[in-house]
């Protein structure tokens, strides 16, 4: 892909703001600035010094009016974002500055750029790979500090370097394959062999690892999605309302209060959630509250994360054991709510029938048991295996494909070796476990990809 032109975008968001920034990059981008830039003393952007902010007014240079008052940095390639020349352009915030100043850049003959084509130039310069990249876009959109955290690690390289290394040992175990070949047309030495097998099983071992990690990353990126369930009147708005801190959903002694399925996102420990309330699950007449206990039901499917709620003032109703039930094969809690209230419900009868899932006590009303809940879903996030400290995981549903991809065709190699098979069918596996692993850092990636990836980031990037 050659560039040869110059683009421009405003980098900032739209809206009121205190500075707007107008970004330029291309060869074109200083002679163009100077066409429309004067400072105080009528000088032009290129008798400055570079990287220095340089304080001056933007004119039209066909009429001569004056557009904005302004700060203005030229950077030149290839130390910029892009490797190419760089005009950034301070303006003042709202709609109008940014967009009469681009429309005069553009009017000279610059290109509006497209999605992420600023950050798809730093790629395609070479200045970054492809995972990082998408770092870029998932730092902009990353919706909690730990989401955020792990974007900036893989900005960085942290992904790439490991994935890389992957690769590198590929190299060196295609090297041994390939003298195998070119040496020994018959039969194979075994100490070849024994060391392909240990060298690919180890290297298994590791990349397995990172695919584990997937997980949680998809988690931290995404959010969690956790329905609460329970029969009507447990409590269930009154977590929602708790966890959120503020009164979203009706709360009333009237069971049947939530007939709609309430949906909000919000933030524990660092992870993001999309809680879900839900309408109590009851055999019911109300036609209106039956299509709630069937939403309920969809919810319940697709959720992540079950959170069962029972009411510790009432017995064991046929209808909580149902849910207990349905909630056998899923990732799942329960709270005992309303414990300030005498209790009627049979503990042991429900730690026999929930085995070894998590159960709390707790009282909404009088704020007991919060810090609990909210540890044991950092804990169920997290499972033991990934710490929050860990910034390396896999987040993003691309890389944890090639990754899979990667690993099949290297367990195919290590099955050919096995097999004791000529050493060009381990060599294919090889090879193909090497492009899978080049399609997370985009060694190996075709032009629709790249584009397809870029198109998703925000216009300035
Ligand atoms: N005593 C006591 N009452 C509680 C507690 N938590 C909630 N309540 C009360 O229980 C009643 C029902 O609470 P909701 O949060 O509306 O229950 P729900 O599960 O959403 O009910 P539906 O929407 O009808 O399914 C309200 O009157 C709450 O104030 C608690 O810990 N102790
Ligand atoms: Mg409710």
């Amino acid at each position: 892909m050659f560039i040869d032109d110059t683009i421009a975008a405003i980098a900032t968001a739209p809206g009121e703001a205190g500075i707007g920034v107008i970004r330029i990059s291309g060869d074109q981008a200083l002679k163009i600035v100077d066409l429309i830039f004067k400072s105080v003393r009528d000088k032009k952007l290129s008798e400055f010094t570079p990287r220095r902010l340089t304080y001056g007014f933007i004119y039209d240079p066909e009429k001569g009016d004056k557009i904005d008052e302004v700060l203005a940095v030229f950077m030149k390639a290839p130390n910029t974002y892009t490797k190419e020349d760089i005009v950034e352009i301070n303006c003042h915030g709202g709609m109008i500055p940014v967009r009469r100043i681009l429309e005069l850049i553009l009017k000279q003959g610059v290109r509006a750029a497209d999605p992420g084509e600023f950050t798809k130039r730093a790629f395609l310069n070479g200045r970054i790979d492809l995972a990082q990249a998408e770092a870029v876009m998932d730092l902009i959109s990353a919706k909690t500090d730990k989401g955020f955290d792990i974007a900036l690690n893989h900005l960085e390289g942290s992904l790439s370097k490991r994935v890389e290394g992957f690769r590198n040992e590929i190299l060196e175990l295609l090297a041994h394959v390939e003298v195998s070949i070119d040496f020994s047309e018959e039969d194979v030495d075994e100490i070849t062999l024994d060391l392909l097998l240990e060298k690919s099983l180890g290297l298994e071992k590791e990349m397995e690892k990172l695919l584990k990690t997937a997980d949680t990353g998809k988690i931290l990126r995404e959010g969690l999605s956790t329905v609460i369930v329970g029969k009507p009147n447990v409590g269930k708005s009154s977590l929602l309302n708790t966890l959120l801190r503020e009164s979203r959903a009706i709360v009333t002694e009237i069971p049947g209060t939530t007939r709609d399925v309430i949906e909000e996102q919000l933030n524990i420990k660092g992870i993001p959630l999309k809680l879900i309330d839900t309408a109590g699950i009851r055999e019911t007449d109300d036609i209106v509250e039956k299509i709630g206990v069937q939403k309920t039901k969809e919810f319940f499917n697709r959720a992540d994360l079950v959170i069962l709620m029972l009411d510790a003032s009432r017995e064991l109703t046929e209808e909580d054991i149902e849910i207990i039930d349905l909630i056998q094969n899923k990732k799942s809690m329960v709270i005992i709510n309303k414990t300030d209230l005498p209790g009627q419900l049979d503990i042991d009868k429900i730690t026999d029938l929930i085995g070894t899932k998590r159960m709390i006590k707790a009282s909404l009303l009088e704020g007991q048991g919060l810090e609990e809940i909210e540890t044991c879903l950092e804990e169920m996030v997290y499972q033991g295996q990934v710490r929050a400290k860990d910034h390396l995981m896999v987040t993003n549903i691309r890389h944890k494909n090639a990754l899979e991809r990667a690993i099949n065709s290297l367990r195919e190699g290590i099955q050919a070796i096995n097999q004791k098979l000529p050493m060009d069918f381990i060599e294919v596996d090889y090879k193909n476990t090497w492009d899978y692993l080049g399609e997370i850092t985009g060694d190996t990636v075709g032009e629709d990809l790249i584009d397809h990836i870029f198109k998703n980031f925000c216009i300035g990037k």
